[in-house]
């Protein structure tokens, strides 16, 4: 099993982040991965219906769609997308398993296991659920919609912005808790590595602040930085 995992990249428009994250994606797609993995907030923000999609985004999702016919991509959704519906691409919710090695890896954002507020996991599924989607979404002004999706996962946030050490703390604590699997997440945007025994946490950065990326394979888990060739 290989497979590669990027995170937090927030596509919002075409800057050096977004045609490097291209760069990257069409660099692993040739590469002899079977998975792809994008492990939420991939998007700045997305809810479902096309028409509010800015050009960037939909020019992001054709790209996705595109080389989802050369590489299986998982998408797993962060606090920021809803709904996601990309052709060829497989959207989770809220996390995907697969083994490695003979062992369980979770693959999940982490806003769900970072949060301390009792109501979140509830809202949260509801917020994911094709209800909310297909009835809310298309309705709700996007800036409306925007303000509760981070409202919701303003507990994991200090004054707006991620506490990375904090985050990182509490998806250790999960781990150490929840003996059952590895686990692979993001959202605090801060490289992180635990391991105990045979299983191991990886937080992987957001890719918008070092432009790097994890691999997992049988054999090895790296944090690497993608440079230009
Ligand atoms: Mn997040």
């Amino acid at each position: 099993m290989k497979i590669a995992v990027v995170a937090d990249t927030h596509v919002k428009e075409k800057n050096n982040d977004y045609h490097l994250l291209i760069d990257l994606l069409e660099n692993l797609t040739k590469e002899d991965f079977d998975f792809i993995v994008l492990l939420g907030d991939i998007f700045e923000f997305y809810c479902d219906s096309e028409k509010k999609l800015s050009e960037s985004v939909s020019d992001f999702v054709n790209f996705l769609e595109r080389i989802s016919r050369d590489k299986k991509i998982v998408l797993i959704e962060g606090n920021h997308e809803f709904g996601v519906s990309i052709k060829g691409v497989k959207i989770e919710p809220f996390q995907w398993s697969v083994k490695i090695a003979g062992q369980k890896v979770i693959f999940t954002h982490g806003d769900v296991i970072a949060s301390l507020n009792p109501l979140f996991p509830p809202v949260r599924g509801l917020l994911h659920s094709e209800k909310f989607v297909n009835l809310l979404c298309p309705l709700l002004p996007s800036t409306l919609l925007w303000k509760v999706a981070m409202k919701i996962s303003s507990n994991s946030r200090n004054n707006g912005k991620i506490d990375s050490e904090e985050v990182n703390r509490r998806l250790k604590k999960f781990f150490l808790i929840h003996d059952e699997a590895s686990y692979v997440a993001a959202h605090s945007h801060r490289s992180f590595f635990v391991q105990n025994g045979k299983r191991f946490l990886i937080v992987v950065g957001a890719w918008y602040m070092e432009h790097n990326y994890a691999i997992i394979t049988d054999k090895r888990i790296e944090i690497k930085k993608w440079e230009k060739k």
